[in-house]
């Protein structure tokens, strides 16, 4: 990505050392005059740092994503994970210092050209050291900038590589239901479940292919039955994914025997979620059924019949079954997209 540094000292010492190389090459080609190769030496010096650093400032400024030309999930992604507002900042303060620095190459650069032969050759070198002393104060300031830069990528590089050609599940639910197990059991992927809630801070993906088609599946944090002004920022991206992505909502609902949630919860939490996302389709999963709450599972079973969803019951080859389904749905996508 654009910060090719590790921090504002790196940065320093690799512009102080290839100036160093290019001056010494300047020098060898000024003739045997002493105050020549001085001011040849030293004013490339200057100028072969001073660019250095204004092109690897510029590059990193210009090579960190817009915002404002991300697609719209993740650009929500990116407002509910990052300070957009401390990213700004850090990113004008690297802009300011590329000025400043083109600013103080002129002063400098013009001062050593105007030292007078008669004058010591030691005022020319004096100029140049005058403006690495001033460039290095300036980089150094950066160091907080660059971090809060840093950490921006660090999260932007997890956001998932969204396909959006690609017909997409969208797995979404009460935390602990199962979202993340799904995603493994269907698509293979290897990510991190753990026996308690809110396990899923950001959005996962898998893929499978069925049916000639790719299927995308995303994991989602889990949602709680509230409005979406409420939302902590992990529901938020669930609902970014849910707007954005989702081809269709995999909704799934824990019916064991120790699910935290009852009928009523994850009814109301799917009444909800049809309300905001509607004319999205549904597929409901009901998880856990190992060791059910058959009471809840039927239930549960009557809320999709009612809302008219298809249910599909952990167990029972439940990943062909799910899959194959999922595979039909994006075919008949397909034959949607290629008829219009
Ligand atoms: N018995 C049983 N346990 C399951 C099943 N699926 C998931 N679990 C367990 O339920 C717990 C939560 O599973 P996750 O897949 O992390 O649930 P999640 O919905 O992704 O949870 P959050 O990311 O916190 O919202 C883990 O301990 C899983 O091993 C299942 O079919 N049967
Ligand atoms: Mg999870």
């Amino acid at each position: 990505m654009s910060l090719n540094f590790s921090g504002s000292q790196q940065l320093l010492d690799i512009a102080l050392r290839s100036a160093k190389k290019k001056s010494l090459q300047a020098k060898a080609g000024a003739g045997f005059d002493k105050f020549r190769q001085v001011r040849v030496e030293e004013d490339s010096m200057l100028r072969e740092s001073a660019d250095f650093l204004i092109e690897r400032l510029h590059q990193a400024v210009k090579e960190f994503p817009d915002f404002s030309r991300l697609n719209p999930f993740i650009k929500e992604l990116a407002e509910s994970s990052l300070d957009l507002a401390a990213l700004k900042k850090a990113l004008a303060h690297l802009s300011e210092s590329e000025r400043l620095i083109k600013k103080i190459k002129y002063e400098h650069l013009k001062k050593l050209h105007s030292v007078e032969r008669m004058q010591k050759w030691q005022l020319v070198s004096l100029e140049r050291k005058k403006f690495i002393g001033r460039a290095a104060s300036i980089v150094r300031k950066l160091q907080p900038s660059i971090e809060v830069l840093k950490a921006g990528e660090r999260t932007m590089r997890q956001f998932p590589k969204i396909s959006e050609e690609c017909f997409t599940g969208v797995l979404a639910g009460f935390p602990n239901a199962g979202k993340t197990t799904m995603l493994k059991r269907l698509t293979g992927s290897e990510p991190l479940i753990a026996h308690y809630a809110f396990t899923t801070k950001t959005i996962k993906q898998g893929f499978f292919e069925e049916e000639f088609c790719k299927v995308q599946v995303l994991d989602t944090p889990g949602l709680l039955d509230r409005l979406p002004e409420e939302r902590n920022p992990a529901e938020k991206k669930a609902a970014s994914a849910l707007r954005h992505a989702a081809s269709l909502v995999l909704f799934i609902a824990d019916v064991s025997k120790n699910a935290a949630y009852d009928a009523e919860d994850n009814g109301s939490l799917l009444e909800k979620l049809l309300k905001e996302f509607e004319g999205k389709k549904f597929f409901m999963i009901l998880n856990k059924c190992d060791s059910p709450n058959n009471e809840l599972k039927e239930r549960m079973l009557e809320k999709a019949r009612e809302k008219g969803i298809k249910a599909f019951e952990e167990g029972n080859g439940i990943k062909s079954s799910l899959r194959q389904e999922l595979g039909k749905e994006a075919m008949e996508n397909l034959k949607k997209r290629i008829a219009v």
